[in-house]
């Protein structure tokens, strides 16, 4: 094999002839390379001794607990095998995604072979003592998973929880003009909702800015214990639904060698050359905007390839049972021992390794040279190509708060404004991800800076729409989420934006990328990433017309619970806070941010000062709002995190003021949810003295919670007496209702945080009576109003803080 040649855009016809038809060298160098990674593979799932086959395979040899997945493995490496090949000609940036990811071992092997195992752990060494421990550590206890996880150098997708394949892939290759991720779907993760929806991302690719994703799906016919449906299909059908979601379907299938070699080099050449033709017009000029019809291939090809065929008079190869550990007994049976050494010598090692281990020359020349390996590529390996985002100073978008609770706006259209001028100032590293609500969620800003991405038809009826939109907008928060951890994982930052109640539908996402992040905290060598930052708007309290179904705080809770420190939840009450919370996020690296706060017009507390103030704190005590001055212990802390909560308590704590002028409140307002927690939990957590400085550690908490209340005392856990928290918050009581009836059926009204201080308080003041009958009588009041006039009452419905006559 040559050199690496790198090419023009548009492929030279000569150079993928020569792609297409390998020449017996080569397809002996692929091989060879296939080989290698497939005795590594099974060596990784079976050896613990005699790595090199240097004697007979013996019972001590072999791993006690034998985990691993053989079957979807030598389909994965044959696919890597031939792009590295593709690679090494052409110099093509690549980047491999294994959708089935428990196929890790031979993703691990082909780290190894490449050399960036070494050069990651350099106590895997390329020699015997470093293959034993590759195969060692593999699946075993302190080693490394089963799976393409972030301990596997080149991957961005782990794989672990299937489906999410090709939106990690679109969203790799969004703004990367030169990378093409080849991602392999599985036939059974095929079958996957988020799978199935993610096949569009071509519906939103522009091929002169950003780069391409080659799909190659791979029907090996069985999951785990059966046939997968696109498995059994009619390849006519097959092709037509991929035809359907607009791709150039090419199909490789069967099981002979060098047959299939030859094969799928021409499969991959022709898919290449399709890409980057379709690459250089659109980069060249020459593009009529029709959304290209971009490549995939359709692989058939036997599960557990070159595995055991028949074991115990059973059919394995080629069928669901080679999906884990095609022999699974060995140990203690002869036979299977015997089956297991006549597999990994079909393998021919003695042709693979070196007298002292390494990887042969014959192996290593199937290599491509530096970065350009799939395991060591920039791209993958912690986002060597990220840069900080050039953002504008967040102050400039300050709403004018001359006193708290008087001005009212729509916070989230401020960071509308602010991410528009993100956009402006970084073309080709930030984008904003929703699904068909940007507009809705009072983003619409953005619009000024950036259409809409769209690559199908756009009529005259369509708005801010277009092929060099950048602003993605697809009804799929599953695609939406992906699209952005794909982005953010290769170095580029954005926001997903979307409804809170369904935030859940993608929470399994935030959870997954919640461990990436972690895990990849404890290796060096992978760089951090931008954070996953999440808005979730229009939320349960304010979905006044959609009701019950789009009434869930759930994802908080989610958030909170992940072990470690990647997760934070921000809850700023209003527009100023917002934008100081916003950038901080859009600074940060390896978190998933969580900010919450609802899009309709709401009253503004801080100053843009004040507000920069009490987010860097994470909570403080709003004085102001309170009858406490300090001097002694309060009667009662009213606590609040949330915008519409937060309102609540300020009402609440006048009320008290104005009927009560003697008893001392102290409102605490959280910005940051993860101060609650000690520090020894979270790194957020506030330390000891903060605490009681702002709660005491002794007077009761009236706590009003935006999410469900058990997440705050999941929070206090371990705090002074940390029974003193009475948590008022959602408690699944939705309906289409006013704001305030919302408050109300959830028992986190105005009304109801007096009752409870007033109940809570360790001395009742006089007069404490008449206002427990005032609040009741309040809220009969508003039961009967809001049926008769469909609305709030208006003292409530108006309510400032600076209205002291109607405060009550
Ligand atoms: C969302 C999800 N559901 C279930 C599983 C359990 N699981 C692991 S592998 C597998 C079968 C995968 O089949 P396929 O995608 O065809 O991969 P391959 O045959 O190449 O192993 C299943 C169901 C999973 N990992 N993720």
């Amino acid at each position: 094999m040559t050199a690496p040649t790198t090419v023009s855009l548009r492929p030279d016809l000569a150079l993928v002839e020569r792609l297409a038809n390998p020449t017996d060298d080569e397809v002996a160098t692929v091989d060879a390379w296939w080989r290698a990674n497939n005795y590594l593979t099974v060596g990784q799932i079976y050896l613990m001794a005699n790595a090199l086959l240097r004697e007979p395979i013996a019972t001590e040899h072999i791993k006690p607990r034998l985990l691993g997945h053989w079957g979807t493995s030598p389909g994965l490496s044959f696919m890597y095998a031939h792009a590295s090949r593709l690679i090494r000609r052409t110099g093509q940036q690549m980047v491999y995604l294994a959708g089935p990811g428990h196929g890790g071992p031979a993703l691990v092997a082909a780290g190894y072979l490449e050399g960036t195992y070494t050069e990651v752990y350099p106590d895997v060494t390329l020699d015997e003592a470093g293959l034993l421990r590759l195969f060692r550590q593999f699946s075993a206890p302190g080693g490394i998973p089963s799976h393409v996880s972030v301990t596997t150098p080149g991957s961005i997708h782990e794989g672990g929880e299937l489906g999410y394949v090709l939106v990690h892939a679109f969203g790799a290759v969004m703004d990367n003009p030169d990378l093409i991720a080849l991602a392999v779907v599985g036939d059974g993760e095929a079958e996957t909702g988020p799978l199935e929806g993610s096949w569009k991302g071509v519906s939103f690719l522009n091929p002169a800015r950003d780069g391409a994703v080659l799909p190659v799906l791979h029907l090996n016919g069985a999951k785990i214990a059966g046939p997968t449906v696109l498995g059994r299909k009619d390849p006519a059908e097959v092709r037509q639904l991929m035809h359907g979601h607009g791709y150039d379907v090419i199909e490789v299938e069967g099981e002979d060698l060098p047959g299939m070699h030859q094969r799928f080099a021409a499969a991959l050449a022709h898919a290449w050359a399709a890409i980057r033709d379709i690459q250089a017009t659109a980069r060249e000029g020459g593009w009529d905007g029709t959304r290209p019809r971009w490549p995939m291939i359709v692989l058939r090809s036997p599960k557990g390839w070159t595995g055991p065929d028949v074991v115990d008079g059973v059919q394995v190869r080629g069928t669901w049972r080679s999906h884990q550990v095609p022999l699974s007994g060995v140990r203690g049976n002869p036979e299977h021992l015997q089956v297991l050494e006549d597999w990994m010598r079909s393998y021919r090692p003695a042709e693979l390794f070196d007298a002292d281990g390494a990887p042969s020359d014959l192996v290593l020349g199937a290599n491509p040279a530096g970065d350009l390996r799939m395991s060591a590529t920039p791209h993958a390996n912690g986002g060597r190509l990220t840069e900080d985002l050039d953002l504008p100073d967040f102050r400039d978008y300050a709403v004018d708060v001359p006193e708290p609770a008087r001005v009212r706006a729509e916070s989230t259209r401020k960071l509308g404004e602010l991410m528009r001028d993100i956009y402006r100032r970084n073309p080709h590293s930030f984008r904003l991800f929703c699904p068909d609500e940007t507009n809705s969620n009072r983003l619409g800003a953005v619009f000024e800076a950036s259409d809409r991405a769209f690559a199908e038809r756009v009529t005259p009826q369509d708005v801010a729409i277009s092929r060099d939109g950048r602003v993605m907008e697809v009804l799929s928060e599953h695609n939406c989420h992906g699209w952005l951890e794909g982005y953010t994982l290769t170095g580029r930052h954005g926001w997903f934006a979307t409804y809170e109640a369904f935030a859940m539908v993608s929470a399994s996402q935030t959870i997954q990328h919640g461990k990436w992040l972690q895990e990849a905290d404890n290796l060096p060598w992978r760089a951090k990433v931008p954070s996953l930052n999440v808005l979730l708007t229009s939320t349960a309290w304010r979905n006044d017309h959609n009701g019950f179904s789009h009434q869930g705080p759930g994802l908080i809770q989610n958030v909170i619970t992940s072990r470690g420190n990647i997760g934070r939840v921000y809850l700023p009450p209003d527009s100023n806070c917002l934008m100081s919370v916003a950038d901080h996020c859009l600074r940060s690296r390896s978190y998933v941010n969580l900010v919450v706060i609802d899009k309709q017009p709401q009253l503004q507390w801080l100053r843009i000062d004040e507000a920069v103030e009490h987010c860097a704190r994470g909570a403080g005590v709003w004085q102001w709002a309170g009858t406490d001055d300090g001097s002694a212990d309060p009667d009662i802390v009213l606590a609040c995190a949330g915008d519409v909560v937060t309102m609540e308590t300020v009402a609440a704590a006048d009320i008290l003021r104005q009927h009560l002028p003697h008893f001392r409140t102290r409102v605490v307002n959280v910005v940051d949810l993860m101060t609650l927690p000690r520090r020894k939990d979270h790194p957020h957590g506030m330390d000891e003295t903060l605490f009681k400085e702002l709660f005491t550690d002794h007077v009761d908490v009236v706590f009003a919670f935006h999410g469900y209340p058990g997440a705050v005392h999941q929070l206090v856990h371990g705090r002074p007496d940390a029974d003193r928290f009475r948590v008022r918050g959602f408690i699944e009581e939705g309906t289409t209702t006013t704001p305030f009836d919302m408050v109300v059926r959830n028992r986190v009204s105005r009304y109801h945080l007096v009752m409870d201080a007033l109940n809570n308080a360790r001395r009742t003041p006089p007069g404490a009576s008449d206002l427990m009958a005032y609040c009741r009588a309040r809220l009969a009041e508003h039961e009967s109003y809001v049926v008769e006039h469909l609305e709030d009452m208006p003292d409530i419905r108006d309510w400032t803080l600076g209205d002291r006559t109607t405060a009550g």
